[in-house]
């Protein structure tokens, strides 16, 4: 999620960072739920699991002495970790969590022999998307992909909009504190665990149950071709590094690996790479453009989403969506239509979403809206994509993920920055398709809400109001569900 800046932030940058040298490598696992926790060749890794019909990206860490698990959302958009508080106003309230999605799990202060207030009150950070949440900043140990950093200071949020705490990996400028401090990634490093602030995310495709990010290195298998890295830019007003940003230079549409379409843009645009959130904002003229050429409706200041026909999921198979970064010999990630043409409506019409009038009967939504001023490559771009981030160079580096990859080979990532290898030369073929053709493919899985009871149906639209999305569209799909009489106000 695009974190908005917090202006205090913006004057003092940190200056000397508090290096606590404490390497607490002989913490194990806390349980099953951890088991996804691995250190490989000097890279750590943590899998991040993906909730299919499009949710974020939720990573099993845990935080205090003992070890309290938490599921954070992970976040290349903003950069402060926070939980929430066993006593959040959203995890005390039915009413709440029927607006924002059923409390996941918490913290108790109380129950960690290590936590420690560092700023009663100060921690209030808001989204691009008006969610948001308010408490203190704290500190305490923090455990994830193996290992544990001590003293990590935390939000804990008190009150708050998102049914999740999130775990912010973006530049420290960023932090929604007065005072810049230190977070995870600086921790990382300070605490001697990687050798640079750089880590690489592979979310794998929308069908693929878990994603990994490896702090200080990158996995060789995961991605076809060379990696080519380009500049991050930093903020036009401030100058100041604070969110992934990059230029995108041209965006085509590929009908067949043969014809290749005009570029969409005017000119090169600048694009936040952000995991946190869930579709890709784009300037509403080239959104229209994309939108002309799949007869796409857009509804997104009504029902919150841009619709289209689910047959493109058919009839434009071999279509992908180009986006070129940095000039003609630069990183170019090709979207296939099965990414960004999600099947993910019709439960929600069957309980009462009101979607307008339209051109097709067999209804998707599109990966893809209409926004100004600020542009993001969220999961429905990032998952085609395998994406390097250097925070000490500023460089982001990437490369056509190779989905499904069952394979690793690590390289770490040292001092002199990001690898620029080649990873493998085609896309893996998953080894159990053993019939050349598509036709079995017709029963292929798809984010089809699963029709059933109206209660599981409420159920599942709760878990779905919790995900991220525009604020636009959860109140508009809340609010077709109240006019279904499924929710009292
Ligand atoms: C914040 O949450 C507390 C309970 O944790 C509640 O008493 C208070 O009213 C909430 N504040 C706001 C502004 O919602
Ligand atoms: C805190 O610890 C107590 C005693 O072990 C336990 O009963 C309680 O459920 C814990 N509270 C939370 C919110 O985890
Ligand atoms: C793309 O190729 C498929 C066969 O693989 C074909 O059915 C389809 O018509 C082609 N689309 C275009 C736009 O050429
Ligand atoms: C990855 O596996 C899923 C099934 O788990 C399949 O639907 C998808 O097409 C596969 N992707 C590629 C690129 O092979
Ligand atoms: C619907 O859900 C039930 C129970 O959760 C499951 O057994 C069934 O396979 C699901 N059907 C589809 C089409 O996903
Ligand atoms: C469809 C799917 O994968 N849903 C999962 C989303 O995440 C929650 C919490 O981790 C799971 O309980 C769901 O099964």
């Amino acid at each position: 999620m695009r974190a908005l800046p917090s202006l205090a932030g913006l004057g003092a940058m940190a200056t000397g960072v508090i290096a606590q040298r404490v390497l607490s490598l002989g913490f194990s696992r806390a349980g099953p739920e951890h088991e996804a926790l691995h250190k490989r060749g000097g890279a750590y890794s943590q899998e991040l699991n993906n909730n299919l019909t499009g949710g974020g990206y939720y990573a099993e860490v845990a935080l205090g002495t003992p070890p309290q698990p938490v599921t954070l959302i992970l976040d290349t958009g903003s950069s402060d970790a926070w939980v929430l508080d066993a006593n959040a106003d959203l995890c005390q309230s039915r009413r709440l969590q029927y607006l924002y999605g059923t409390c996941l799990a918490t913290y108790e202060p109380a129950n960690s022999s290590t936590y420690e207030l560092v700023d009663p009150d100060g921690f209030t950070i808001q989204y691009l998307d008006t969610s948001g949440a308010e408490g203190d900043y704290i500190k305490d140990t923090f455990h994830i992909a193996g290992t544990s950093i001590e003293a990590l200071q935390v939000g804990l949020a008190e009150n708050s909009t998102i049914n999740s705490g999130l775990l912010g990996i973006g530049f420290n400028t960023n932090v929604a504190a007065n005072v810049p401090y230190p977070n995870i990634v600086d921790l990382f490093v300070d605490q001697g665990l990687i050798a640079i602030k750089a880590y690489s995310l592979y979310l794998d495709d929308l069908h693929a149950e878990t994603g990994t990010v490896l702090f200080g290195g990158i996995d060789t298998k995961k991605f076809i071709g060379q990696l080519k890295a380009v500049d991050i830019l930093p903020d036009v007003r401030s100058k100041i590094y604070s969110s992934f940003s990059v230029g995108l230079e041209s965006l085509k549409i590929t009908s067949n690996s043969s014809s290749e379409g005009s570029n969409l843009l005017d000119e090169e645009i600048p694009v936040i790479l952000d995991s946190g959130t869930t579709l890709t904002y784009l300037p509403p003229r080239v959104a229209r453009r994309i939108y002309q050429a799949y007869n796409a409706v857009d509804d997104s200041t009504n029902t919150g989403l841009v619709y289209v026909s689910c047959d493109l999921l058919s009839s434009e198979k071999d279509t992908t969506i180009d986006f070129q970064f940095g000039g003609d010999s630069g990183p170019l990630i090709r979207i296939p239509i099965d990414e960004i043409v999600l099947d993910n409506v019709k439960g929600y019409i069957g309980i009462g979403l009101e979607v307008p009038t339209l051109p097709f009967d067999d209804i998707c939504s599109f990966g893809i809206q209409p926004l100004s001023d600020i542009y993001l490559l969220g999961d429905t771009f990032l998952r085609s994509a395998y994406v390097v981030y250097d925070l000490s160079n500023k460089k982001i580096a990437l490369a056509q993920a190779n989905l499904n990859s069952t394979e690793t080979n690590v390289m770490e990532i040292t001092t002199s920055g990001i690898p620029l290898a080649s990873g493998v030369a085609t896309q893996q073929i998953p080894s159990t398709s053993s019939h050349g053709d598509d036709a079995e493919n017709s029963g292929t899985t798809t984010a089809t809400p699963n029709k059933s009871t109206p209660d599981s149906a409420a159920i599942r639209a709760e878990s779905v109001l919790s995900r991220k999305t525009t604020a636009g569209t959860l109140v508009a799909i809340f609010l077709g569900l109240v006019t279904a009489g499924l929710f009292a106000l």
